[in-house]
């Protein structure tokens, strides 16, 4: 069992695609355990993006991911990591498949509606910056059992 941090980014809250997001995420089979929405702020998005500070593109990318709220959730399932990264698509919508968040739902590599963790190690960490132990809530899937007669 693994778990991911998933990002409905700003503009997936905007265009109203946090329902498509989510619905991709349970249809694959996999289980939310934590969500919430959430404005990022910008230490958070700096410790968040903290692999891409030196790069050119860090300001544009900081703007975005604090312009607008967000919706976080942790992800859990089998090889959730890899999961999540095959159904969000390249990170260049350009280069998504279809069938894919990006590759049917985005065009440009700024606004890229998802973000998954890339690494069981950097899903640890990115959980952690996103969400307090008392926020990630475990339940039961046997929900036939509670028949109330
Ligand atoms: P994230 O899920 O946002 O981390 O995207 P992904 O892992 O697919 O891609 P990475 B490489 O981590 O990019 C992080 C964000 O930086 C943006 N970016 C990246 C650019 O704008 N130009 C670039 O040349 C590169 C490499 C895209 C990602 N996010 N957004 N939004
Ligand atoms: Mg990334």
């Amino acid at each position: 069992m693994q778990r991911t941090l998933v990002l409905a980014k700003p503009d997936a809250v905007q265009r109203g695609l946090i329902g498509e997001l989510v619905s991709r995420i349970e249809r694959r089979g996999l289980r939310i355990v934590g969500i919430k929405m959430m404005r990022v702020s910008e230490d958070l998005g700096r410790r968040h993006y903290a692999a891409h500070v030196d790069k050119p593109f860090f300001p544009g990318l900081l703007k975005f991911i604090t312009s607008g709220p967000i919706v976080a959730m942790v992800v859990e399932g089998p090889n959730a990591v890899e999961l999540v990264r095959n159904l969000m698509g390249a990170t260049n919508p350009k280069n998504a498949a279809p069938g894919t968040v990006r590759g049917d739902l985005a065009v440009s590599v700024g606004p890229n509606l998802i973000h998954g963790s890339d690494s069981p190690e950097s899903a640890e960490r990115e959980v952690a910056l996103f969400f307090a132990k008392s926020e990630i809530l475990d339940y039961p899937r046997d929900i036939d059992r509670w028949v109330i007669e």
